[in-house]
């Protein structure tokens, strides 16, 4: 099938197929269909994925009823794109991808029938004000019956720099106090909660508080076990494995989570945040997430 033409109708229903709408406040979406029934959504916005909705119709990512959908902030819930800069630090928080307006590039059906929207962000005047460096972002989401992520950062200017990075998936689990994630067992992390190190001795975790641990090289893939679901994530070139929820007292200072939400959601987050990823100019990276559920 030759690609779609991204243009503003009905997703069609037969094969894998992308068509461009309108979202929240009229703000720009990809829509990508399967046949196995699978369908996501991906907002122009931070190139955020806010829907992807399994064969049987099930939404298997959480996003807020409370979320603004505004140019200048970030979407809560999804899978938001961290760049260049995970968590706190000189630039705003978790960086700048996730608020900025990406540029649909391509949509198509690729060699493994799978429906795919290529997303990129380049630097402009407010990107090299936070950020010195001429950069391209790229965003290529597929799907058939799973979901992949890859995430591609180049280069373009003439001196080196050094980024941290995120896919910051924010899981819909059916009760988050039953919800368990096998795979991180043996992994060192730091807790960002106590100021912490040490080695995750469970083989399955459980959250009754809040968590903010930051898993270091875990090999993967994880199995996060839902009601009667469980979702595999796998990945390539991503290296650490972040798992937060702010639970009841966080959530209440979030303006933009209900106070009972977090109950909720569990992020579950593909990065490279303990090792900065160094590119000298010309070079590119690039990074995998695979979902399946
Ligand atoms: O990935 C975990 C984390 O860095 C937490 O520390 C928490 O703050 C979360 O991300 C959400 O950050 P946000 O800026 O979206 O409120």
């Amino acid at each position: 099938m030759p690609p779609t033409e991204p243009e503003t109708g009905a997703v069609a229903r037969r094969g894998p197929a992308a068509a461009v709408a309108d979202g929240r406040n009229g703000m720009p979406t990809v829509l990508l269909s399967h046949p196995t029934g699978g369908s996501v959504e991906i907002y122009l916005h931070g190139a955020h994925l806010t829907r992807w909705r399994s064969a049987a119709g099930r939404e298997l990512l959480f996003v807020s009823e409370y979320s603004e959908f505004e140019p200048g902030t970030a979407i809560r819930g999804g899978i938001p794109v961290i760049f260049p800069q995970f968590g706190p630090g000189p630039l705003p928080k978790h960086g700048f991808a996730r608020t900025r307006e990406w540029e649909l590039v391509d949509t198509g059906v690729d060699a493994e029938e799978r429906a795919t929207a290529t997303l990129a962000l380049r630097d402009d005047e407010a990107t090299r004000a936070l950020w010195p460096h001429a950069f391209r972002l790229e965003l290529t989401v597929s799907l058939g019956a799973a979901l992949e992520l890859a995430l591609a950062v180049t280069n373009e200017g003439t001196t080196g720099f050094t980024f941290t990075t995120a896919l910051h998936d924010y899981l819909a689990v059916d009760d988050l106090r039953t919800a368990r994630v096998e795979g991180l067992q043996g992994a060192r992390y730091q807790d960002q909660v106590t100021g912490a190190g040490g080695v995750e001795s469970r083989a399955q975790l459980t959250v009754d508080g809040e968590v903010d641990r930051v898993y270091l090289g875990p090999p993967g893939p994880l199995r996060v076990h839902t009601g009667e679901r469980v979702l595999t994530m796998a990945w390539e070139g991503f290296s650490d494995v972040v798992v937060w929820n702010p639970w009841a007292g966080k959530a209440r200072a979030l303006p933009d989570l209900g106070d009972d939400e977090y109950l909720r959601m569990l992020c579950v987050e593909t990065a490279r945040v303990a090792a900065p990823i160094r590119l000298g100019p010309g070079e590119r990276w690039r990074a995998t997430q695979r979902l399946a559920g």
